[in-house]
């Protein structure tokens, strides 16, 4: 997709701070962290949202949960807790559409969401 942000990150002609890359999948530093620890995690494939998922594009989203909590372990928040959100489409706050999720942690999150 060639206007989508996402895709320039993963295709590496913007600059990110990639935290772990697999086959599918890449993480990397939110730009405008909301906690001390604020890494997206997106499907290298253009997806839009999440009301564009296919039955192929299970075994991805599993790995973006997958991929998510193995950061949280790397550094030392798993056990204290953490928060993974997708958001979708306008009403979900969604703003990049390449779908994504949100790995939060290091401090304490209160709910329900704004
Ligand atoms: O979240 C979109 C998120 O994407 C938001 O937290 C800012 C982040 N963002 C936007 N552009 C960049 C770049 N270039 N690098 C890193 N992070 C970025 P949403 O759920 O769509 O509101």
């Amino acid at each position: 997709m060639e206007d989508c942000i996402f895709c320039k990150i993963v295709a590496g002609e913007i600059p990110a701070t990639i935290v772990r890359e697999t086959d599918d999948v890449i993480a990397f530093e939110d730009l405008h962290p909301q906690a001390p620890h604020h890494v997206l995690v997106i499907p290298r494939r253009h997806i839009a949202t999440l009301n564009d998922l296919t039955a192929e594009d299970a075994v991805t989203v599993g790995n973006m949960a997958r991929v998510a909590a193995e950061v949280a372990a790397e550094r030392g928040f798993a056990e204290a807790g953490y928060r993974t959100v997708m958001n979708c489409n306008q009403q979900g706050g969604q703003t990049v559409y390449h779908i994504h999720m949100h790995l939060l942690g290091g401090r304490p999150l209160g709910w329900p969401p704004g």
